[in-house]
């Protein structure tokens, strides 16, 4: 029997209950984080919203990618009107990226999502080859995707432009959206299952949180109303936060990505060219050399396809694109260059113990 009857809302399940019973009998609550900014949490229990923080023992104690996220299941003791954070539950799904700028750094986006929304904007120039790469992160993360084309009352031809998306989506759900005709919200809103989790991804200014808020049905997200040129690399939304819509499902607004950085994503690459690495593979047994690359051998099937078009150029170009993104990823994590960031990633976490251990002092 379930008795976290507020958390069922939040997508509290039987699974949860059970992973929580260990905690549960430290006096630990569950509870799901909303909000996460920077080091503040906004958490939902069965006794409502609270503030939380994170506990300096995890703090001391969480690997790289281990600190909550919007969407996280967590163990949090209550203490005077606030929770502290004990231990994060085991999530269901995770979406990764590395961050901007750091060789090593992974984030956890968001977690235990089910259902990742790709958004793209049908009023701006539709890159294909960036749906290719969400798509793949989407596999990887284990949600399920569907491709979201938003402002279609601000397109032409919106007809050509999903049919371009669905030759790349194999199988995966495209909807025209658009909040301003109420094109294609219903469709949408079928997608949302009640207590279960949607991810809104995609570049800035799309329309995640105009979204968001026709779904809800009221302003619970800021959006920009500024001219969109002005507003070029602007980030209106600046956290996450997961809302409950009134249908009862959940969805999890996020600030617009640039890119979505291939972390740990083979499983995610083969997925999302499946068809093209089967096509590939067959290819490859036509090829005279036993080991060739596809490149400029003599006698290769795959150049030769690739010629008379049996084999789509663009295509190949992205899958090759992806595997080279890959093949780096992997050759940054050789042991030496490992070794090397850990010692750098043990010097941040150490000074990092220090400010807040000096902080913890403080707040005493
Ligand atoms: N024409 C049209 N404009 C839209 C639609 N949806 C959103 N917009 C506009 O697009 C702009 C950006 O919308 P936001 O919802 O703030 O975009 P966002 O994806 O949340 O952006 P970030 O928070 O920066 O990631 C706003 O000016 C919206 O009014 C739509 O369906 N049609
Ligand atoms: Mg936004
Ligand atoms: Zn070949």
């Amino acid at each position: 029997m379930l008795t976290s009857f507020g958390l069922s809302k939040y997508g509290w399940s039987e699974t949860l209950q059970h992973d929580f019973q260990p905690f549960a009998a430290r006096g630990l609550v569950p509870a799901r984080v909303i909000v996460q900014q920077r080091n503040l949490y906004r958490l939902v229990t069965d006794a409502g919203e609270i503030e939380g923080r994170i506990s300096g023992r995890f703090a001391h104690e969480a690997a790289e990618g281990g600190y909550p996220v919007t969407g996280d299941w967590v163990a949090a003791e209550l203490k005077g009107g606030a929770a502290v954070i004990a231990h994060v539950l085991p999530r269901a799904t995770a979406f990764t990226r590395m961050a901007a700028g750091t060789a090593k750094d992974m984030q956890v986006v968001a977690a235990n999502v089910d259902t990742a929304l790709l958004c793209a904007s049908l009023n701006a120039e539709l890159n294909l080859r960036r749906l290719e790469r969400y798509l793949a992160t989407a596999y990887e993360s284990g949600a399920a995707p569907v491709f979201v084309l938003t402002k279609a009352d601000a397109c032409e031809d919106v007809e050509t432009l999903v049919e371009s998306v669905r030759e790349i989506a194999f199988g995966v759900p495209v909807l025209a959206v658009s909040v301003r005709t109420g094109e294609g919200l219903e469709a949408l809103s079928a997608l949302l299952a009640p207590g279960r989790t949607a991810v809104l991804l995609g570049s800035s200014g799309v329309g995640k949180s105009t979204l968001v808020n026709a779904l809800a049905g009221a302003e619970r997200m800021a959006t920009r109303e500024i001219r969109e040129d002005d507003a070029h690399g602007r980030h209106t939304t600046t956290h996450r936060e997961l809302i409950l819509l009134p249908s009862g499902a959940l969805i999890l607004d996020t600030p617009g990505m640039r890119e979505l950085a291939l972390w740990d994503a083979e499983a995610g690459v083969a997925a999302a060219f499946a068809e093209t690495t089967a096509q590939v593979d067959e290819l490859a047994l036509g090829c005279r050399f036993r080991d060739c690359a596809h490149d400029k051998e003599p006698g290769c099937a795959v150049q030769a396809a690739l010629a008379d078009g049996a084999l789509d150029a663009e295509r190949w170009r992205s899958f090759q694109k992806l595997q080279r993104e890959l093949a780096h990823t992997v050759r940054k994590e050789d042991p030496l260059a490992a070794a090397a960031e850990r010692k750098r990633w043990a010097a941040i976490h150490k000074s990092g113990r220090a400010r807040m251990k000096a902080k913890r002092r403080t707040d005493d």
